[in-house]
């Protein structure tokens, strides 16, 4: 099967990583070089930015020289490729990782120090590249690095955005946005490619033409045009045989004819539609699960789907001329969430109207190539768009819209004849007081795979969200659970850690997982145990001192070091952990002698900027924070620490030293999660609920080394069907009572009463809409549950070790091999 065949290639190559031979002397003359001729600098004046900028010079020249190779193996094979359509990236820092993938960091860590410098001050001085919000947009990062890894043909299609997530401060305990100005002072990893520009046509209007023969030809006369600029990223497996691309679309105004105002002849009236075309690729839109419906945003969409678009057809050509008949036998093209949705019309406007096919084939080629990935049910994430906007920004594609939805809806009156109660809920275009477009719906349509990301969540995509779709297209809906890298999830970002397991079990795993389960055997070792928690202590001894530096807060480490690291948002519950927190310090304060083992309780988030609870919530941990950290009476038990400014290259820093893992989303919200995933994998021990991936990581490490709590998805929608009332147990629960009736007073903000009552509205007034209160008492019970077992060492580390052990389906190889075999019939392709 190609699982089998994707695997193998993995196996081979690790075999060979040890074969790239580049000696330390050979890379330090190279760092040299850069710091001479590409920096202009030399040995004595250089910072460590400049010794970022030559090693990442010196590194970028190996990969450039893989990736030539790349191409022109892929290109002489002339093989099928994915073509990841995603408007994000999360990929983090580059540098450590390109290394690991070279196998070439400890060489040159050699190196660098026999120049005096120290790599790890050298790797601090990259900025990351945050073109993403969250687990989306990590998630695409994380399936580039394993295609690449597999030998896979393909490529990663985004927006190369000037700014990308904001940089969050934090004052007096809010949250401040700042710009992120990731390639302010250059960026040695892209390159961009000014031969391979393309034009996108945006307003205006179409013409309808009639030819000789009668046919309807539609024309449409753009009233702008802006160009997209490609810059690439090579993107380097592990083994670094394939380097594939990710290549970015930047826009830059052209300078065509402008038809609106020549048509018009108001100049002002034109201008108001001649949006700046530089601005289409300034800044990502910092929402993660909500989808503001900004007209920017969909030229943004618009806007790099055209120009991938675009940019495929032109390499089609180049191998099959205007054969269309192969096309979707070689391009396949997985829309990452909707975002790229728009990219469904677009094709069938090319294919319609420039190539003048007829409508089903057409048609046929589109439903051929396109899969599409939902990440999330939160109705305020479906992506739903104004048929008035799509009609002015994009005229011909709204007529592309209603035609497909027609035929779409002729099918369903078949299907279900005289059902317009299905047929409203199934078309395409929403009839609201405002029409709107249902993009969820047309990537259905448009697509010939749908897939959730982890068994739960693909269950209620095909029970709840899609239910008609399956019964319409049996089989079109799957599963592929996410994954994530263990190339930057473990062996990276904990090299402690990896030395270990290296030393116990070779040093295979990090191309297949699967073979961490031979720890298992070690688990009730008590020297291996010994060995694997001093790890992390080290581990937690250096989070310590990076929580100092960052924030000045001091902490035990010996304390349990409970990490919870994700988006800010309701549903994943932030709040629900904290007042639990405030409820510890509370039955510290009436009972002294408590027994309780020293905790900290570490956050990092950032909220979107226009999401005004998810920022009180922040507010309220650091004023909750503050309080006990300053309470002689606690704080050698508990401390609370808020890590601003959250990002991949942080995430690295916190995982390796998590005890406790956090994933308390209310049942049924969180697709899946990926943080799971990776703090498990590190031996974090899960306190969470039934939701997401959870449910797959508690069958894998069993039900004796996770503390699961909760209700699940059944008793979330049973009690939602009954009503849930949260001031029943306001009422009931006295603990519960105490700590909102606590954020109501000025105890946590002095002289400001009242500044932390949102959080205890929402929870009470406001419905407790992710029923925090509802889980409560049982989260309290997990946490009782989970004290108890961290005081007896050797169980504790029996768990963390069988958490690290029991993590192999997680590695974000196995969720390509089940795309491959699912859904994308890719070969991997061997580059020599
Ligand atoms: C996220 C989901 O919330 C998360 O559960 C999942 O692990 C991740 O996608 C990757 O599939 N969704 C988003 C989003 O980040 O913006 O919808």
């Amino acid at each position: 099967t190609a699982k089998e065949t994707a695997r193998k290639s993995t196996k081979a190559k690790s075999a060979d990583t040890s074969s790239i031979t580049y000696s330390k002397a050979q890379i330090k003359q190279s760092i040299v070089k850069h710091l001479h001729s590409t920096l202009g600098t030399d040995e004595n004046k250089a910072n460590n930015h400049a010794w970022w900028k030559a090693t990442s010079a010196a590194m970028q020249e190996l990969v450039l020289e893989r990736l030539r190779t790349t191409q022109k193996t892929h290109y002489i094979n002339d093989t099928r490729a994915v073509h990841y359509f995603s408007a994000e990236f999360l990929m983090g820092r580059l540098l450590s990782n390109n290394m690991h993938n070279f196998n070439l960091f400890e060489t040159a860590d050699a190196a660098l120090k026999e120049l005096g410098v120290e790599l790890t001050d050298v790797l601090e001085e990259e900025p990351d590249m945050a073109l993403g919000n969250g687990g989306l947009g990590r998630l695409a990062a994380c399936f580039l690095d394993s295609l690449a890894t597999m030998d896979l043909p393909a490529i990663g299609y985004g927006i190369h955005y000037e700014h990308g997530l904001f940089r969050q401060e934090i004052k007096n305990g809010a949250q401040i946005e700042r710009p992120d100005s990731w390639r302010h002072y250059g960026n040695p990893w892209e390159i961009c490619r000014p031969e391979s520009i393309q034009e996108v046509p945006l307003f205006g209007y179409v013409e309808t033409k009639y030819g000789a023969n009668g046919r309807v030809k539609k024309e449409w006369h753009p009233g702008n045009i802006v160009k997209g600029v490609p810059w690439d990223i090579p993107i380097v497996g592990y083994g670094a045989k394939t380097v594939n691309v990710l290549r970015l679309w930047q826009s830059e105004s052209s300078d065509y004819f402008n038809w609106d105002v020549f048509n018009s002849g108001g100049y002002v009236d034109a201008q108001r539609e001649n949006i700046q075309a530089e601005t289409i690729s300034k800044v990502l839109y910092p929402n993660d699960e909500t989808r503001a419906g900004k007209e920017l945003r969909l030229i943004q969409q618009y806007f790099f789907c055209a120009c991938s678009l675009k940019d495929i057809i032109r390499r089609y050509k180049r191998a099959h001329g205007d054969d269309w008949s192969r096309f979707s036998e070689q391009v396949v093209i997985q829309l990452n969430d909707t975002h790229p949705a728009i990219a469904i019309p677009e094709l069938m406007r090319i294919l319609v109207d420039r190539v003048e096919l007829d409508w089903d084939t057409a048609w046929g080629i589109c439903t051929k190539t396109f899969a599409y990935t939902n990440h999330t049910l939160l109705p305020e994430a479906l992506e739903r768009w104004p048929v008035r906007m799509i009609e002015k920004i994009l005229p011909r594609h709204i007529e592309i819209i209603y035609e497909i939805n027609h035929r779409f809806l002729s099918l369903v009156e078949k299907k279900w004849p005289g059902n317009n109660v299905i047929k409203a809920k199934l078309s395409i275009i929403e009839e609201s007081t405002e029409k709107m477009v249902r993009m969820g719906n047309l990537s259905v349509v448009g697509s010939f795979a749908v897939n959730g990301v982890a068994e739960i969540h693909s269950k209620l995509v095909k029970e709840n969200l899609f239910p008609e779709f399956e019964a319409l297209w049996p089989g079109k809906l799957k599963n592929v659970t996410n994954g994530i890298t263990p190339r930057r999830w473990l062996k990276a970002c904990n090299p402690l850690l990896s030395e270990l397991i290296g030393k116990k079990i070779g040093n295979d795993w990090p191309s297949d997982l699967t073979r961490l389960n031979k720890l298992s055997e070690f688990a009730d070792n008590t020297t291996f145990q010994n060995q694997f928690m001093k790890v992390k202590q080290k581990n937690k001894e250096a989070l310590a001192a990076e929580i100092k530096h960052l924030t000045g807060i001091s902490v035990d480490t010996k304390a349990i070091f409970d990490i919870q690291i994700k988006r800010l948002h309701e549903y994943k519950r932030q709040h629900l952990n904290l007042i639990h927190i405030m409820a510890l310090y509370k039955r510290l304060l009436e009972d002294p002698s408590y027994d309780m083992h020293p905790r900290v309780f570490i956050f990092g988030a950032k909220a979107a900027p226009g999401y005004t609870l998810a920022k009180d919530i922040i507010f309220a941990i650091n004023k909750v924070a503050d309080k006990i950290n300053n309470d002689p009476r606690v704080n050698h038990i508990i401390k609370v620490v808020f890590l601003p400014n959250y990002r991949v290259s942080l995430a690295e820093k916190m995982i390796p030293a998590a005890d406790v893992s956090q994933q308390i989303s209310t049942a049924g919200k969180e697709a899946s999660g990926t943080g799971n995933m990776k703090l498990a994998l590190n031996g974090a021990i899960t306190i969470g609920t039934l939701d997401g991936a959870n449910i797959e990581i508690a069958e894998e490490v069993g039900d004796d080394n996770i503390f699961i709590f909760g209700m699940t998805v059944d008793e979330v929608t049973e009690l939602s069907k009954k009503g849930y009332n949260p001031f029943d147990i306001y009422y009931h629960n006295n603990e519960v009572k105490a700590v909102l009736d606590w954020l109501d007073t000025d105890y946590f903000t002095p002289g400001q009463p009242g500044a932390l009552s949102s959080l205890k509205n929402s929870m009470l007034s406001g419905g407790d809409p992710y029923m925090c209160l509802a889980d409560y008492e049982s989260y309290s019970e997990a946490n009782r549950a989970l004290n108890i077992a961290y005081r007896d060492k050797s169980r504790w580390a029996k768990m963390a070790i069988l958490n690290t052990a029991k993590m192999g389906k997680f590695t974000s190889d196995r969720s390509i091999a089940d795309y491959v075999e699912r859904i994308w019939k890719l070969t991997p392709c061997t580059v020599e």
